[in-house]
């Protein structure tokens, strides 16, 4: 694997900056290799980065979130708005087509200086996923979009830190019930800062509704009461509604100061991600050492105890 070293990040930067899409995606997929790469691209794009707005849309595979964030880029489009699109779910990645539904056709989009969708399949290494989208969501919010949306699968409590981690979070679930349980189970409940009932063209929208005011209205007072709103997302129905609120969540939080406050929390918990990345690493490459064989050693025969032999590895 070669890197490419912080000149190049800083000139795929200014490309990116100026609309080159291919420098766009170098940084991206430097981002993805992690490491040097990974670095070499933070190093250039946090200073200017922070402007955009992050969005979370995190619920069950299958409940419409790729289909719901086409037609919310197509929202925003119509109010000029800009906007990066992370998806992080593995089972049903992004392709050109599928992002822009029938309305807009591909080519069109492609055209479009002002989105670009990106799949990570960061799946597979220690820490890859939580230590790599926070670090491409920069690199789209350095390259001036305005919005940047990354959609994540609510299982399995990765998703969820990361989904918790955006400026707002939007729980997509399902008419009926089961689809409610599971995202209270699946602690989605809590992080949702909006509600989306998707496929309310199906049986059972009211009786969802209601069962997610009554959950919200046993929750502790907060001056944030997430709107709960129906879409059809194959049709784009309810979306304007949702981009209304989304606009709206993001002035009250800016205005209450819970936009800072998420803020800094997320910076510090990155910080931790990637300090507990470069000690795992740190580790690996300690324990390919010879201290390590024979503090091994000295612990097999028991002349030294765990804890001791690992104090003078750490020396
Ligand atoms: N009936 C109906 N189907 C929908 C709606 N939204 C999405 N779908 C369908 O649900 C399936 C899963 O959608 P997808 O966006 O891939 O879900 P994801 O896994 O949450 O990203 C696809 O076949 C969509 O066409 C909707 O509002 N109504
Ligand atoms: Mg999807």
């Amino acid at each position: 694997m070669t890197t490419l070293g912080d000149a190049d990040a800083a000139a795929l930067l200014a490309a990116a900056r100026s609309g080159d899409r291919s420098a766009l995606a170098r940084l991206l997929s430097k981002v993805e290799r992690g490491g040097d790469d990974a670095r070499s691209v933070s190093e250039v794009t946090h200073a200017i980065a922070g402007a955009a707005t992050t969005i979370g849309i995190t619920g069950a595979p299958g409940a419409g979130k790729s289909t719901l964030t086409s037609a919310l880029v197509r929202e925003m489009r119509a109010s000029e708005a800009s906007v990066g699109v992370l998806a992080i779910d593995p089972s049903s990645p992004f392709t050109g087509g599928a992002i822009l539904g029938d309305r807009v056709r591909m080519d069109e989009h492609a055209l479009d200086d002002d989105v670009f969708i990106r799949s990570m399949a960061t799946r597979g290494h220690l820490g890859g996923l939580s230590v790599a989208v926070p670090d491409a969501a920069r690199v789209l919010d350095a390259v001036g979009m305005q919005w940047v949306v990354i959609e994540t699968v609510g299982v399995g409590q990765v998703e969820v830190e990361i989904a918790g981690e955006a400026d707002t979070t939007v729980v997509v679930v399902n008419p009926g019930w089961g689809d409610t349980v599971q995202a209270n189970k699946a602690g989605l409940m809590e992080i949702a800062d909006i509600f989306v009932v998707n496929k309310a063209d199906r049986a059972g929208v009211e009786e969802t509704v209601a069962d997610i005011e009554r959950m919200l209205s046993l929750r502790t007072a907060s001056p944030w009461r997430p709107p709960v709103i129906q879409t059809v997302a194959t049709e784009g129905r309810g979306t304007s509604e949702l981009w209304s609120a989304l606009q709206r969540h993001r002035d009250w939080s800016v205005e209450s100061g819970e936009f800072e406050r998420r803020r800094a929390l997320r910076l510090d918990q990155e910080l931790r991600r990637v300090v507990n990345s470069l000690m795992t690493a740190k580790i690996e490459d300690l324990a390919a050492g010879d201290a390590w064989r024979t503090a091994r050693n000295d612990v097999a025969s028991r002349e030294v105890d765990p804890w001791t032999a690992a104090h003078r590895l750490l020396g």
